[in-house]
């Protein structure tokens, strides 16, 4: 909710991450997801010199929770933890709602999973649309040399789960490569449904 009387219009400057009047603003430093990263000795050896920021975000969720639109922008800043790019720490929605990502500014990719394990990988750039289906679970990574900027809109409520993915992670990692960005995959990874898993706590 932002308090602004519809309709209405605001400005959004990709250039400057700037939170409009009533809007939620969150931020995610390295302390808060360490554990999304796959080298946990790069994520100590980045915290010892300092708790970066990774991303910051706003959201401005819908009126009521069954009318209106919510959307957010995310910015992902650029920089690795050992050789795994800056990301957002990714979620499954418990509620169904589908959700639609228009690029700003930058260059990344966005993994999806399904609980079963299925996996995509979506170009993130300028102009770019992505849609998010429910029922898969989506991270972005900063894979360029800029902010990776994004707007986000989804309606009217959707609640996230952050807690599969602490634990099972994604099938790909996304690593800096002598030639650039690799998608390579994740020995580690379990898919959510074979671990088990019941996606119903509301993470942050
Ligand atoms: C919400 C939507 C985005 C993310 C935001 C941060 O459904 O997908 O607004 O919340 O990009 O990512 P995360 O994984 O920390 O929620
Ligand atoms: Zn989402």
């Amino acid at each position: 909710m932002n308090g602004n009387d519809i309709p209405y219009s605001i400005d959004i400057d990709p250039e400057c991450f700037q939170v409009p009047d009533g809007a939620t603003k969150f931020i995610r430093q390295l302390s808060d997801m360490q554990e999304m990263f796959s080298d946990s000795e790069a994520v100590q050896s980045v915290l010892e010199s300092g708790n970066a920021v990774i991303y910051e975000y706003w959201e401005s969720e819908s009126e009521g929770p069954e009318e209106g639109l919510s959307y957010s922008i995310t910015c992902i800043h650029t920089g690795t933890v050992g050789r795994e790019y800056y990301m957002t720490k990714g979620h499954f929605h418990i509620t169904d709602g589908d959700e639609i990502y228009l690029v700003l500014k930058g260059q990344g990719l966005m993994l999806l999973q399904t609980r079963d394990g299925e996996a995509r990988t979506l170009e993130m750039s300028p102009g770019k649309l992505c849609y998010v289906p429910t029922n898969w679970a989506h991270r972005n990574v900063n894979t360029g040399s800029e902010d990776l900027v994004f707007l986000c809109v989804w309606g009217p409520r959707i609640d996230s789960d952050y807690a599969v993915i602490a634990r099972s992670g994604f099938p790909q990692l996304v690593v800096k490569g002598l030639q650039g960005p690799q998608v390579i995959r994740n020995q580690s990874f379990s898919a959510p449904s074979a671990a088990g898993e019941e996606v119903k706590t509301k993470g942050d």
